[in-house]
């Protein structure tokens, strides 16, 4: 019988971060052919920069901090878009994860921040739902409130809450197309159980977002409907 399965590697130099799948390995006439395996990796840069960090970010003020800090490097580095993401436990603040948005290095549309941040936290405790453990609440921190493409995965991420800098609008400002995302995103997170807290640090985060084309960044869009 034919059969597809999806394997992408993911890598981040620091082994806590590894997690290996296999992209396309396509069964036929009982020969397997092995298909490509796609790797995304976060930056050499963020691995120095986590090294020298603090592991444990108390307030969501600090893990804000830390994640516009990712951002900023991202544009300043020229290795991605402006955007940065992290996933802590929730009640200690432990740094779970980190992810920026790779979608131009790595060609690769759906690499967004949290998307990144996401998976890798998911391969670090070893589960594919960050909701399996009871004892442990974790929580989202991105600089930017989620895309459309996010938003989904977040529902299915397992995250109990979600800490967002700057508004989608500052993104669309600038000409990212955020998508067709619901006006009442925040209550249908609530209604699933997941809190969201907004504005932190908004002018901060914001502020990453509007430097980048002025430093010439790429603004990479989906495809929008025609007016
Ligand atoms: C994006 N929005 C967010 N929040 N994060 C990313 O990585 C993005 N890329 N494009 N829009
Ligand atoms: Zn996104």
């Amino acid at each position: 019988m034919d059969y597809n399965c999806t394997v992408i590697t993911l890598f981040v130099s620091s082994h806590i971060f590894n997690v290996a799948l296999l992209y396309s390995q396509t069964r036929k006439a009982g020969i397997i052919l092995r298909g490509h395996e796609v790797v995304l990796s976060l930056p050499l840069w963020v691995e120095s920069f986590l090294c020298n960090s603090e592991k444990v970010f108390p307030s969501i003020e600090e893990r804000m901090r830390l994640v516009i800090m990712l951002s900023r490097l991202n544009v300043e580095h020229k290795t991605g878009g402006p955007f940065g993401a992290g996933i802590f436990e929730q009640k200690s603040g432990r740094l779970i994860a980190v992810g920026v948005n790779q979608v131009e290095p790595a060609n690769c549309s759906i690499a967004h921040a949290e998307i990144l941040a996401i998976t890798f936290a998911q391969h670090a405790i070893g589960h594919y739902d960050l909701g399996a453990k009871k004892e442990t609440a974790y929580e989202l921190v991105t600089s930017t409130e989620p895309c459309v493409m996010c938003l989904g995965a977040i529902c299915w991420s397992g995250v109990t809450s979600v800490v967002c800098g700057a508004r989608d609008e500052d993104a669309r400002e600038i000409g990212f197309d955020e998508g067709p995302k619901p006006k009442d995103w925040i209550c249908s997170l609530e209604s699933r159980g997941i809190k969201v807290v907004h504005d932190v640090m908004r002018e901060h985060a914001k502020t990453v977002l509007t430097d980048y084309p002025k430093k010439g960044g790429l603004i990479y869009n989906s495809r929008r409907q025609q007016t």
